[in-house]
């Protein structure tokens, strides 16, 4: 992996013990509904981030004032032995295996499809009792199944929501797709808030949540942002979030105020570069990952 593209700035895996945070690729799509290509999203990315600066001017901070890694890809061709019932599941626990032998570091997951997105929310729920996910997506992915398959990316929330104990919170943004099933079972859980497609409802609660000391996990679809801005994605959506608003409720996570963990892992899922012939969508997404780090890594 040593000569493979790494993200902006990023160490080699073998720099772990000296790094405050760290990447990792799931190249998969094999989950997808529509259009294939987001298993080419993490190489894509790394690539695009060469073309961003590593100083945040919206945050008045840099990727230079820490030291993180880029831990390269997954391994999607080992499925943990004997574990899962589907193809999903099988998929899901294999990367779970893979992803509790990684260094300890807080980590964001390149996807891939929004399906890679549930062993690291997984792992979160577990080691956070009070885990807030702020899940950004134009699609609820809370089916019960998609043909016959429980965990797919059109599922994935309703997994993970099973997971979800009495003090774990859904936040979801940029919800504008999904069955009347999906939005009667958001509805009807208490734990889950659907909110507005603006910037003002969800910074507010982002400083909320960091005054109450609460640890925050975010679940990014890039398809939640406009196809305008984002047109490589699998099922692009109209009338989606701003660019700019979501960067802003980003650095909101990275700026307000907590004696807590604050972010404690994200994930970024469902860029599909070959989508998008201009290459803008994985650049806007590289900016989105530049916030992503410097809100794990509080100054
Ligand atoms: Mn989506």
């Amino acid at each position: 992996m040593s000569d493979a593209p790494k993200f902006l700035g990023a160490g080699p895996a073998a720099a772990a013990d000296d790094a405050r945070a760290a990447l990792v690729g799931v190249p998969y799509d094999g989950a997808v509904t529509y259009r294939g290509g987001a298993s080419e999203g993490p190489e894509a990315l790394r690539l695009a981030s060469d073309s961003i600066e590593t100083y945040c001017p919206k945050l008045d901070r840099s990727l230079d004032d820490f030291s993180y890694v880029d831990l390269g890809d997954l391994d999607l061709s080992a499925p943990a032995a004997g574990a899962g019932s589907t193809p999903g599941e099988r998929l899901v626990r294999g990367l779970r295996a893979q992803l509790d032998a990684l260094p300890a570091l807080p980590l964001i997951a390149i996807g891939g499809d929004h399906l890679v997105a549930y062993p690291f929310v997984e792992r979160a729920l577990e080691q956070h009792p009070q885990l807030q996910i702020i899940h950004v997506d134009a699609h609820m992915d809370l089916r019960e199944a998609w043909e016959g398959e429980p965990y797919n990316h059109a599922t994935v929330l309703g997994r993970l929501r099973e997971r979800m104990g009495p003090d774990h919170r859904l936040h979801q943004w940029g919800i504008r797709s999904g069955e009347r099933a999906e939005y009667q079972l958001a509805a009807s859980d208490p734990r889950v808030e659907l909110l507005a497609p603006t910037l003002a409802p969800i910074a507010a609660r982002i400083r909320e949540l960091l005054a109450r000391d609460l640890p925050i996990y975010v679940t990014l679809d890039v398809d939640g942002i406009d196809p305008a801005d984002i047109p490589g994605t699998g099922t692009p959506e109209p009338d989606g979030l701003r660019f700019g608003d979501v960067e802003a409720a980003l650095g909101e996570i990275a700026r307000a105020p907590t004696a807590g963990p604050g972010l404690v892992g994200a994930d970024v899922v469902e860029l599909a570069p070959r989508l998008d012939p201009s290459g803008r969508s994985q650049v806007a997404v590289a900016r989105l990952v530049r916030t992503l780090l410097l809100a794990l890594v509080r100054s």
